[in-house]
């Protein structure tokens, strides 16, 4: 199989099933509630997860389709250090999503009365979480002043038969749509898509400057995949869905309503959260009023548990291809590589891949730290290689800031600066210090510092690795 056929969740899974380690199965009876997720994390979230038989439910539920870059790389049709570069062709080359009038996702319709927490085996990730979470939810909603359409990825808490909670990092642009329609004493339509082709999550994790309000992610995933995105109106509200997604909750968010989101267990907790820890449970949040939900025939619903390489994937990759573009368009082929490493859930740390050149490149490789902290906001550390270090290894990586890095003078502190709002060990008033970490050696000290060079060579045969 090649990526040419994955059109959706369901292609996806007999992709990844046709190479060895990529998913895994499991019939064995599991809990959405707490065990489901455990099981998960007690897998060491290796291959893609499918949990047949939920407890209770007839919808199988799959968890970690993004959770390895390597497998991230294989459903986009590229490798581990291409993948910002082949999203940045993606970025270049967008492709806007058609309006098709049948949709697979449309094959099963129910409309009220319906329990949401009967229906669809959300999990509820630890004991202490507030509620049953729909995590990979792509919600997509248009400008109530402009028709601009935009989606995004946004945790959306069960908290009734037919109310979702939806909390919003401020500043996001579907929560700029939600005030909006707000002020203009509106509720604002959204279609909430789950379980869809890779490339549409990835793509839709790109966020501003990058991506400004206004700029639908869609394009950049049918970019992607050279072939658009189909959409498909909703049934019960003026919005559109995903045509071949697996489940889509339709409904409005409601004006001046808001809900507390431990309001089912007053714990104080959300859900674990990407850098680590337990959410705080937000004190008022939006409230989507669900209108309908339809689905495939046999849907699947799709999930992620974090903090996890799927959160660092769906985030950082994106994160990539935006340090990529401002760091080539001012200096291009200066950089090399770019990861946004994983201990900063791909967006606190990258490291960034230089090779200079000429004496003239001396420097430059601070001016792309410089450019990356521009690119993303939320960026704090950035460390600077050159270009024989592995990125994707972090032994390689301390190796460089051991040998080929003097604290005094090759640290670069900005402090004072505003971060981000979820790193934990910003100041008080929310600002932080970003560093830059040069481990580059000196142009001119090159050849002094050149790694030992071995002859490339097969192994034996008998020999088994
Ligand atoms: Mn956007």
């Amino acid at each position: 199989m090649d990526t040419g056929s994955i059109i959706d969740l369901r292609s996806a899974l007999e992709f990844l099933a046709s190479i060895p380690g990529q998913l895994a199965t499991t019939r064995q009876p599991v809990d959405a509630h707490a065990e489901l997720a455990a099981v998960y994390r007690r897998s060491g979230a290796g291959p893609a997860l499918l949990f047949e038989n939920v407890t209770g439910f007839a919808i199988p539920v799959v968890v970690g389709i993004l959770a390895s870059r390597e497998r991230t790389a294989l459903l986009m049709g590229s490798t581990i250090e291409r993948l910002p570069f082949d999203l940045l062709d993606a970025l270049n080359h967008t492709c806007a999503p058609v309006t098709v009038a049948t949709a697979p996702c449309q094959e099963v319709v129910i409309r009220p009365p319906f329990d949401l927490r009967r229906l669809i085996p959300a999990p509820t990730h630890t004991l202490r979480d507030a509620g049953p979470y729909i995590t990979m939810g792509l919600v997509r909603a248009r400008d109530p002043e402009t028709g601009a359409s935009d989606v995004t990825i946004h945790r959306l808490c069960m908290q009734g038969p037919d109310t979702l909670s939806i909390y919003f990092v401020p500043g996001r642009h579907i929560d700029q749509f939600r005030a909006k329609a707000e002020r203009l004493g509106r509720p604002l339509p959204v279609s909430i898509s789950i379980g869809l082709d890779p490339a549409i999550y990835l793509a839709s994790c790109f966020e501003s400057p990058t991506v400004p309000l206004g700029f639908d992610e869609l394009t950049v995933a049918g970019g992607l995949r050279h072939r658009p995105v189909e959409l498909v109106d909703c049934v019960s509200v003026a919005a559109q869905a995903i045509a071949r997604a697996e489940i889509v909750i339709e409904g409005e968010i409601l004006p001046g309503v808001r809900i507390r989101e431990d309001s089912q267990t007053l714990t104080g907790y959300s859900m674990p959260e990407f850098a680590g820890s337990m959410g705080a449970a937000q004190p008022e949040l939006p409230v989507v009023r669900v209108t309908a939900v339809t689905h495939r025939r046999s849907p699947i619903l799709q999930t992620i548990v974090g903090p996890s390489e799927e959160h660092t994937n769906l985030v950082g990759i994106p994160t990539e291809v935006s340090i990529l573009r401002a760091v080539e368009s001012s200096m291009p082929g200066l950089l090399r590589g770019v990861y946004s490493h994983s201990s900063g859930g791909g967006k606190f740390l990258a490291i960034l891949q230089i090779g200079k050149r000429s004496p003239a490149d001396e420097g430059r490789q601070r001016q792309a730290a410089l450019t990356a902290f521009a690119a993303f906001p939320d960026l704090k550390h950035v460390i600077l290689v050159d270009e024989d270090v592995n990125i994707f290894d972090s032994n390689d990586v301390l190796w460089a800031m051991t040998v080929r890095y003097q604290g005094d003078v090759d640290t670069v502190f900005i402090p004072g600066v505003r971060g981000a709002a979820l790193d934990p060990s910003r100041q008080p008033d929310g600002t932080t210090c970003k560093t830059i970490f040069d481990c580059t050696v000196p142009f001119q000290l090159k050849e002094r510092f050149r790694r030992a060079e071995f002859m490339d060579v097969d192994l034996p045969s008998d020999v088994r690795l």
